[in-house]
Order: C-alpha cells, then structure tokens, then sequence
C-alpha cells in the first residue's frame, strides 16, 4: 500500500489494461493520489473517477515537469503498441516501445522515483523457446518488433535496477481477455472479439487456425497480479526482468466450445491471416512458479469461469 505521500501515475491509461488498472488502484488507494494520462481523450469510464492529464510519453521533458508538479512517486507505463500493430509498422513500435521506457527509467533514476510498473508478454520467446510449459530462463529469441522491444525492455529494467537501483517490477502478462476496454491490436486479440461477434452475430470468423494454443488470463487476475507483484517487499524478488504468469491455455476451437454452452447454435470457421505466423512463435503455455514462489501468485479465473464472466457483462 503506498504510504500518505504517495502519487501514482498511470501512462496509457486509456488502453485495455490501463482503464480497468486506474479505476482499480483509485479503488484502493483514493481517487486523487491516481493520475491518469495519456495520448488520446479520457476514456468514457474514467470520467469523474480522478484526475486526467494528457501525456505524449515520448515527450520526457513534459513527462518530467509532470512527475514533478504532481509529486509522482510511483509510475505504471502502459503505452505501447503491440504484436500485430507491430509488424505493420515496426520502427514506430521499435521507437514507442523503447522510448516510453527510457524516458520513464531515467525520469525514476534522476528523481529517485519508489517503484516504476512496466510490463513484458509472453512475446519475449520465440520458436526455439519450448512450447509448452515455457520456462522463465530458456532460449529467448522472439521473430516480432513488439517480442525484440519487450526482450530489450526487460533487459533496460533489469539494468537501471542493478546499476541504479530503479526499483522497476514487471510482468510477462499473457493474452489478456477484457469487457471493459477494446484491444489494442495483439494477436490474442480474437478470443475477445469471439465473444463480441458470438452475442452479436451468433458466429465468429477467427484469424487463428482452430488448434492454436495460447496463454490467456482474465483482465481481473491480471490487475490484481500486478498490484500483488507491486506491493511485495523488494527483498522478495528474484527477477528484475519480467516474470512469467499464468493462468489458462486454450485453442479457438476450445473457447468456442466453451461459448456454445451458454450460447447454443454458436459456430465459428477457420480463416487464418498473418497473425497465425505470430501466434506460432508464441509459447502454448507457461511456467509461473517462481512467480508463484516469489510472491504467492495464483489465478482465480480458468476458460469456464472467465466465459460466464465475460458472456454475463457482455450481455448487460
Ligand atoms: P493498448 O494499446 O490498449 O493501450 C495503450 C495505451 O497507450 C493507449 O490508450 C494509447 O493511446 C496509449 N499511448 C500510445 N502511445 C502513447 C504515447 N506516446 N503517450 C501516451 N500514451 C500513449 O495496450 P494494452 O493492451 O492496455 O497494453 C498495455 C501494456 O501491456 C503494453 O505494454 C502491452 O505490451 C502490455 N501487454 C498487453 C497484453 C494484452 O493482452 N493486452 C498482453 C501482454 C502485454
Ligand atoms: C498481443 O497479442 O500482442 C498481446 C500480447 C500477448 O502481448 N496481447
């Protein structure tokens, strides 16, 4: 819990991740020690939750001034691109993903920030990484813009906390599945669009061939890991780079049949694009323990509860 002087910063806070991160941390810690920002307007459901500020990241001396009017002691960078808007530009992600985070890393050194949130994905590994159970120290070597910037990033962390004592903490988040917020444009972007097009339309056309296995977590497992991982004592972390975590893995084909339980007559085809190629590179599933070791991680949500969720608020 951060103590009375505190103020926390989230950058990106419109974003899939940063609304419901926002509204969760001025739940828990007060409307006005939260800060929102970020490059577009103030999303519908943060209005009248805290105060907002409009922030171009890559911008470090506006960023600067703000860490110092605000008196921000702890900032959570979520802007970014990611796996799919990536590779349609991929010296734009390069250059936002890498940027934002020096930026907010030297900002943290030079003012002596307490903590700095950043996260990693599960698109660190790589072909040659092992599918399944993929290990937290394995061969890391990812084939997309967004993969090479998050391995570099984990790398800056690790450094600025070693050389600097940046306090910095991060997460390998897997796909994370979200009613609140629109996706951002990953390639695990379809097991949220299944559940739009299955209330909508009755039946889903997925970018993902039908036994594609990917890591998955529901966004509220993923909020709450990332606040545990922030307030745990330092002394407790292993890993300055990013940690795996996990929670669930399944296939198109699976989480279809999960849907046409609630939704009987659902159907779904097969009509893979270029986001199979990424999806391919990815791990399958993961191997959380340190996490779990470090710091006491455990996922609530498995595909049945977090389908019954999501089908329930979708359809309010
Ligand atoms: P998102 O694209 O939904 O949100 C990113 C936000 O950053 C957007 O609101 C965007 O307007 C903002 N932004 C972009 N450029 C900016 C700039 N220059 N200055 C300020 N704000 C800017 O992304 P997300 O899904 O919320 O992801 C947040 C972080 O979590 C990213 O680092 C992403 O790589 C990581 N992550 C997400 C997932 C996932 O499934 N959503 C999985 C793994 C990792
Ligand atoms: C993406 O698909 O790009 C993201 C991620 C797993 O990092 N959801």
């Amino acid at each position: 819990m951060p103590n009375r002087d505190q103020k926390i910063l989230v950058v990106g806070a419109c974003g899939q991740i940063g609304v419901e991160l926002t509204l969760q941390l001025r739940k828990m810690y007060g409307e006005g020690v939260v800060i929102a920002s970020d490059l577009r307007e103030e999303h519908p459901l943060l209005k009248g939750t805290g105060p907002y500020v409009s922030l171009d990241i890559m911008n470090k001396e506006t960023f600067h001034v703000l860490v110092l009017r605000y008196n921000i002691t702890q900032v959570y960078l979520l802007a970014a691109i990611l796996s799919a808007t990536g590779e349609k530009n991929p010296m734009l992600a390069w250059h936002l993903n890498m940027q934002s985070l020096l930026n907010v890393l030297e900002v943290a050194k030079e003012e002596n920030l307490a903590k700095v949130y950043w996260p990693s994905s599960i698109a660190v590994f790589g072909p040659d990484s092992p599918k399944e159970n993929t290990p937290q120290h394995t061969i890391i070597e990812p084939t997309t813009v967004y993969g090479i910037s998050k391995l570099a990033g984990e790398r800056w962390c690790e450094y600025y906390w070693k050389r600097y004592k940046v306090d910095v903490r991060s997460l390998r988040y897997p796909g994370l599945i979200s009613y609140k917020s629109q996706p951002g444009g990953g390639t695990t972007d379809y097991a949220i669009e299944i559940f739009h097009d299955a209330i909508n339309r009755g039946n889903y056309i997925s970018f993902l061939k039908e036994s594609t296995y990917l890591p998955m977590m529901y966004m509220p497992d993923a909020i709450r890991a990332t606040i545990e991982l922030m307030e745990t004592d330092a002394s407790k972390l292993t890993v300055r780079s990013s940690y795996n975590i996990g929670a669930m893995s399944f296939s198109p084909r699976e989480i279809a049949a999960e849907i046409t339980k609630h939704i009987p007559g659902f159907s779904i085809v097969y009509s893979p694009d270029n986001r199979q190629k990424i999806a391919d590179s990815w791990p399958a599933s993961i191997d959380d323990s340190l996490a779990k070791n470090d710091w006491g991680w455990k996922p609530e949500y498995d595909i049945e509860r977090m389908t019954a969720d999501m089908l329930v608020n979708l359809m309010k």
